[in-house]
């Protein structure tokens, strides 16, 4: 039985995303493991989609019942979060006003022109630049944009960066874990290993969630792009015990049951390395898999490493949890005009 049945969900996405093979960087890898994608990146066809519209399709009903006229957030210039709630106040017929704050120290001429802002504005949104640096926490500039909409006599809606500290933001999550699941039932097997980008902290939060009734929530490797790995594993930590409270879950998530690796976070959030563009041209080039600079680019960068040093048994099967954000590449054209 589901944990979610209590809660409603507006269905933001085209249900189930597919688990596929990737044989070829698996092979280039040496062929020891057995790497496969779960694709949340091509999960739905408003703007590209990507983890948010999960953690969205719990939050809207709320939204909703609420009476709400806008939805009010935050993020990065290249926010993949914030053209998620554009797209989905577009979609239910809501305004949007997206708080963008200068996270990334990265000054590609065309940053805050192209890729998830360009569609952010497309998508009508009010879109506010604002010069402030990377905190996963909560924002003066997001309180300020609450207030201006209420001072304009709209009824905000506020939903925090990654939609992460909301009470239902990490129910999304629990519900990929009882996905895949299911999809396991289906192939026959049980991956030894999943593979995910942790920022904000409610992707990771409800899988670890999700998993522990099976008892493999420590199978859930997450690999950090905040640079700031103590503050997100507090903040994951706090949304597992939330969100168990919340699905009364009957036991407390462990301190080993949440698996952070902070390694591959450098030089900073939002800034790849070269190892991280390596890992994109190498996912891209067997693949054709396009990951970002900001988010899956690291994890697929930290996913390689773990399996060239070996850490995980030869033979075993890895999820790689694809997220989404391809668009924000558009704004990281330095790195990769010549490919
Ligand atoms: C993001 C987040 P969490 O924030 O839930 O830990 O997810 C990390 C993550 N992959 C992984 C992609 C493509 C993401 O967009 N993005 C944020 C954004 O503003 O886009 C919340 C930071």
């Amino acid at each position: 039985m589901s944990l979610l049945e209590r809660f409603e969900r507006y269905p933001l996405t085209f249900g189930p995303t597919p688990i596929e093979p990737l044989p070829r960087l698996s092979a280039s890898l040496g062929g020891r493991v057995q790497i496969y994608a779960k694709r949340d990146d091509c999960n739905s066809g408003l703007a590209m989609g990507g983890n948010k519209l999960r953690k969205l399709e719990y939050i809207v009903p709320d939204a909703i019942a609420q009476g709400a006229d806008t939805l009010v957030s935050i993020g990065g210039v290249q926010s993949n979060h914030t053209r998620m709630v554009a797209a989905t106040a577009a979609k239910i017929g809501m305004k949007c006003v997206v708080v963008q704050e200068a996270w990334v120290p990265h000054h590609d001429a065309v940053y805050d022109r192209v890729g998830n802002i360009l569609m952010t504005r497309l998508m009508g949104a009010d879109s506010r630049l604002v010069d402030a640096g990377f905190d996963i926490g909560l924002r003066e500039s997001w309180d300020e944009a609450i207030r201006s909409v209420e001072d304009a006599g709209g009824k905000p809606y506020p939903i925090p960066a990654g939609a992460s500290v909301h009470k239902y933001g990490a129910l999304g999550y629990v519900g990929f874990a009882e996905e895949v699941v299911e999809q396991e039932k289906a192939l026959g097997f049980a991956f030894d290993f999943i593979v995910v980008c942790v920022v904000t902290g409610s992707t990771q939060a409800g899988m670890i969630v999700g998993f522990a009734p099976e008892g493999r929530a420590d199978r859930v490797i997450g690999i950090d792009a905040s640079a700031t790995p103590d503050r997100t594993r507090a903040q994951v930590r706090r949304i597992v015990d939330h969100t168990a409270d919340l699905l009364g879950f009957g036991r407390a998530v462990r301190d080993d049951e949440i698996v952070i690796n902070p390694d591959y976070a450098y030089p900073a959030y939002g800034v790849p390395s070269d190892e991280t563009n390596a890992a994109i041209r190498l996912a891209a080039r067997t693949e054709a898999m396009i990951t970002d600079p900001v988010y899956e680019g690291k994890s697929m960068q930290g996913m390689i490493d773990l399996v060239r040093q070996g850490s995980f048994p030869d033979g075993s099967r890895i999820l790689y949890v694809h997220l989404g954000g391809a668009p924000a590449i558009n704004g990281y054209v330095g790195y990769y005009k010549d490919g």
